[in-house]
């Protein structure tokens, strides 16, 4: 078989390294001093490119700089770091990685909104520090009769809520639209949804379209006992209205996984005691990471030998092989 060029924009889990490097030519980015810097001729060659939502943006300008580009490969579900649109407008397909990490980002979750609302970590400084044997740790809120509103009922969502209402709780949530088939209660906005509850669970896409959907507005309507745990995108939540309702009690605690300028926290953040910071390991076990990574490659051959990626994205639906 012939290997066709990619372009891998950022180094994947050593496995998928070398499945990539078995089936493809594969050019690492990171070692070539990045786009502007490709000859001419690996410009030329490369119709692949194996994406990751750490490399930057993939965009028009890079495909301008990509004459034969026929497909992007995206590590992750989220795939905000790929203008898809512009993507579909060249005839180029993007897939993702569905369905694999469902359950592992369910599960942490799950672990991040326990851990937010008993306080684990903080539990765990208190006895490495030494301070059980003065006194006892502060009891913590409770999970127990908790409102929870899913923002976000796609299958990662809904894998949250399966996981949660096993706890006993009231769910809801909030997409765009009523969906018939869940038993759960339906709120058309973030807002209305946050006032009917006391967890917001933030798992919606990011990208322009939800940017700042957590407002001031939302966290206010969450109220002094309300829980925020964002495991989606930072750029969901406005982190400077969220900064301030954790400073001033609007809201009574956070649990974050994702952040608008990762790998980078704002300070206010960590020095808070009232919030569980995690960096941004959703997905982050080695076999769901093996598991999407292989996604990725499988996707890359499908196309390369039959023409029809596994996993495309929406915006790409309607491309030749996409159906
Ligand atoms: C990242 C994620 O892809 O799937 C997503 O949308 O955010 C993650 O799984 C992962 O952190 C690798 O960059």
């Amino acid at each position: 078989m012939i290997r066709p060029d990619i372009l891998v924009a950022a180094p994947m889990p050593l496995a998928v390294m070398a499945a990539l490097d078995a089936r493809f030519t594969a050019h690492r980015l990171w070692e070539l001093g990045g786009a502007d810097a490709l000859p001419p001729t690996t410009r030329d060659a490369i119709v692949g490119i194996a994406a990751n939502t750490l490399a930057g943006q993939i965009d028009s300008r890079l495909f301008d700089r990509l004459p034969h580009l026929q497909i992007v490969a995206n590590f992750g579900v989220g795939y905000d770091n790929v203008d898809a649109r512009a993507a579909a407008e060249r005839g180029v397909i993007v897939t993702n990685t569905p369905g694999v990490l469902d359950a592992e980002v369910a599960d942490l979750t799950v672990g991040l909104l326990l851990a937010t609302i008993r306080r684990i970590p903080q539990a765990d400084r208190y006895v490495r520090e030494g301070r059980w044997a003065t006194q006892p740790f502060p009891l913590s809120a409770t999970l127990q009769g908790r409102q929870i509103g899913i923002l976000g009922l796609g299958a990662i969502g809904k894998a949250i809520a399966r996981r949660l209402a096993a706890f006993d709780l009231a769910i809801a949530y909030c997409g765009r639209h009523r969906q018939p088939d869940v038993p759960y209660a339906y709120f058309p906005d973030a807002r209305s949804l946050a006032q009917a509850c006391d967890v917001l669970i933030v798992i919606v896409p990011g990208g322009d379209a939800t940017t700042h959907l957590v407002d001031r507005p939302v966290l206010t309507a969450l109220g002094p006992q309300g829980v925020l745990i964002n495991v989606s995108r930072g750029s969901v939540v406005d982190e400077e209205a969220l900064i301030a309702a954790l400073q001033d009690g609007t809201i009574a605690a956070a649990g974050l996984d994702v952040y608008v300028n990762e790998p980078h926290v704002p300070a206010a953040l960590i020095a808070m005691a009232n919030v569980v910071l995690l960096p941004h390991v959703g997905s982050g076990s080695v076999a769901t990471r093996a598991a999407m990574g292989q996604l990725v490659v499988d996707n890359l051959i499908a196309w390369f030998t039959q023409g029809k990626p596994l996993t495309p994205v929406a915006e790409s639906r309607h491309l030749p092989g996409a159906v």
